[in-house]
């Protein structure tokens, strides 16, 4: 306990001397929300085999299996609200003069919450891509369509969720503007992530190299661990309010 306190505090030093703060997030973020991780018990590879499911062979191979998983997150994210770890980071936001926000979420909860400079590094849920003629449209209907899979209004071609899969490139200038801010930080605030999944895993070793002060938020170690200059190890929705809370 004596040390949790005294980790906190300088977490808490760090983030109110630094003027560039970055943030990445992961699914344990979203956790309290009722939104379930990828990875470790009760996750949803348990339930669900990501290679069925998050590539895009998967998609090819069964396109309405796929939109069906994605319409049960879908439904499942559209109940959820906001917890205090979304609320507090679009208040730190708020008070940092340069920040920014780098989540590997597709849950929208970060803009709901009030956070403003955001970088989807895997894409977002309630957006779809036309296989056909590349547009991207807002969609937060469930069901998406009446049939799956749904197809495009405008050329009638396939759509599928506007999500990264295993294999597939991130979205290049939105990659390559995290790798920026992350190394020109001075510190980062990693969140809620497992640290397994690339090239996202890879932004809090820039952030370090560049000098950065490294803050992890997690109740387990992960493969990030090491590098941290602090780990605050517990749910996100009660360390970051903590965090935030002066004095
Ligand atoms: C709490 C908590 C609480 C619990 N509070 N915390 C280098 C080495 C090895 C492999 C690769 C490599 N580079 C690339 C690869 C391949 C691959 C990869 O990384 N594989 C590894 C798994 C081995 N990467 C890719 O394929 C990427 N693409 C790519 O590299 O393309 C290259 C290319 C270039 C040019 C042409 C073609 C290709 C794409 C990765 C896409 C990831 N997609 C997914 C699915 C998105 C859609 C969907 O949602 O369905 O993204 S997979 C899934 O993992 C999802 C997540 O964003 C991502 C990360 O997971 P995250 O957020 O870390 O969640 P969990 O569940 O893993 O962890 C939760 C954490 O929270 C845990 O630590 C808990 O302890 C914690 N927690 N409760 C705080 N209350
Ligand atoms: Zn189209």
């Amino acid at each position: 306990m004596e040390r949790n306190l005294e980790e906190l505090k300088r977490a808490k030093i760090a983030l109110r001397e630094q003027a560039r703060v970055v943030v990445l997030t992961g699914a344990g973020v979203s956790k309290e929300s009722g939104v379930p991780t990828f990875r470790g018990k009760n996750g949803l590879w348990k339930e669900f085999r990501a290679q069925e499911l998050a590539t895009p062979e998967a998609f090819k191979r069964n396109p309405a299996l796929v939109w069906e998983f994605y319409e049960f997150r879908r439904a499942l994210v559209s109940r959820a609200v906001p917890n205090p770890a979304h609320v507090a980071l679009a208040t730190l936001e708020a008070r940092v003069p340069r920040f920014c926000l780098i989540t590997q979420n597709v849950d929208g909860l970060h803009a709901r919450a009030g956070s403003k400079n955001i970088l989807e590094l895997h894409g977002n849920l309630f957006r779809t891509r036309c296989l056909g003629c590349g547009v991207l449209e807002e969609s937060f209907a469930v069901p998406i369509a009446q049939k799956l899979p749904p197809s495009c209004q405008h050329c009638g071609g396939l759509l599928r969720p506007d999500v990264v899969w295993f294999g597939e490139p991130l979205p290049a200038g939105v990659m390559n503007q995290a790798s920026e801010e992350a190394g020109k930080c001075e510190a980062m605030l990693v969140i809620g992530t497992s640290g397994l999944v690339f090239p996202a895993a890879g932004l809090p070793g820039l952030a370090k190299d560049a000098g950065a002060f490294l803050i992890e938020i997690n109740p387990e170690s992960t493969p990030l661990s090491p590098m941290a200059d602090v780990c605050l190890r517990g749910p996100a929705a009660s360390v970051l309010p903590r965090l935030l809370q002066e004095p």
